[in-house]
């Protein structure tokens, strides 16, 4: 039943993260991917204990989608924190051979440790994320193949799977998964914008109402250049003259709209969090 209370911890996340604790045993650091429209909400406070000090790689992923300015306030702050390395990427393009690098940087200790025992170690890392962020088409931008499957809803992957994606890299794909604790909505509300959590679960109509009130609210040059003055569901199913057949406005087509708008960057590239928000 889809509510205006954003909620969705779904049994096969429990189970997920259930086999994430056990694989992160056989790994030797973490691609953690954001959603770089989303730096702040994209973090899954679970995560921590799972990876504990293992080196990490925060990818901000999506990076197409915004602005380049706005995104290396991030990618300061992510690669500031202990044991932390970050940088930007767009899946949809192939790797360029920036992460493979800054895989084998951060654990250029444990390279070289092996090294002088003439062992050239394969990396194995965790690829780990929140659901939609692109975790399964960063896996295929770095083979320039498609070996993992990926769309564009939540919930896509479901199983784990092993991909090798250099003589001596090895990376793990894992389902995207999100936490029990949904007491901070607007966060949720984020999190729903750009597809993370499952459309139908949700009101619809109360999440493009939203989405159109931060739009508004942030970026209001950005709407009314595609909406003109439009700030209610009603007046932009007016302007796109989207009615039932009984003349009633047709909220659900006007609602889809609003959010497909907006995940397809028809207001532009667009930051939803920024670093001092
Ligand atoms: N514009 C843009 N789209 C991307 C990028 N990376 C992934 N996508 C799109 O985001 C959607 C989700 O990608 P997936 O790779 O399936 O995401 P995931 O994190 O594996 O999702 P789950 O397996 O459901 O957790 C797809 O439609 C991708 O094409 C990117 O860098 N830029
Ligand atoms: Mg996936």
């Amino acid at each position: 039943m889809p509510s205006s209370f954003i909620q969705w911890f779904p049994g096969h996340m429990t189970k997920a993260i259930r086999m994430m604790k056990e694989d992160i045993k056989a790994v030797d650091c973490v691609i953690y991917v954001l959603d770089s429209r989303i730096p702040r909400s994209s973090v899954n406070p679970t995560f921590d204990e799972i990876i504990g000090d293992k080196p990490r790689l925060y990818v901000l992923n999506k990076s197409d989608l915004v602005p380049q300015d706005a995104l290396n306030e991030w990618v300061k702050y992510y690669s500031g924190l202990p044991h932390c390395y970050c940088i930007c990427a767009d899946s949809t393009k192939k790797a360029d051979g920036k992460i493979i690098a800054a895989i084998k940087k951060i654990n250029e200790e444990k390279i070289q440790r092996y090294l002088t025992k003439g062992v050239k170690k394969t990396i194995r890392a965790m690829v780990i994320g929140i659901p939609n962020c692109g975790k399964s088409t960063l896996i295929n931008s770095l083979i320039a193949k498609k070996k993992t499957v990926t769309g564009n809803k939540p919930g896509v992957t479901r199983g784990k799977q092993w991909v090798a994606v250099d003589k001596y890299v090895e990376v793990l794909d894992t389902p995207g998964t999100l936490y029990p604790d949904f007491s901070d909505q607007e966060k949720a509300l984020h999190l729903s914008f750009v597809g993370s959590i499952r459309d139908e679960i949700v009101d619809i109509n109360f999440l493009s109402e939203k989405l159109l009130d931060f739009l508004w609210f942030k970026f209001p040059q950005a709407v009314s250049a595609r909406y003109g003055e439009c700030k209610t569901i009603e007046e932009v199913a007016q302007k796109r003259n989207y009615y039932t057949r009984g003349q009633e406005i047709d909220y659900e087509r006007t609602s889809k709209a609003i959010l497909n708008d907006f995940r397809k960057n028809s207001f532009g590239k667009l930051i939803l969090e920024r670093i001092d928000d």
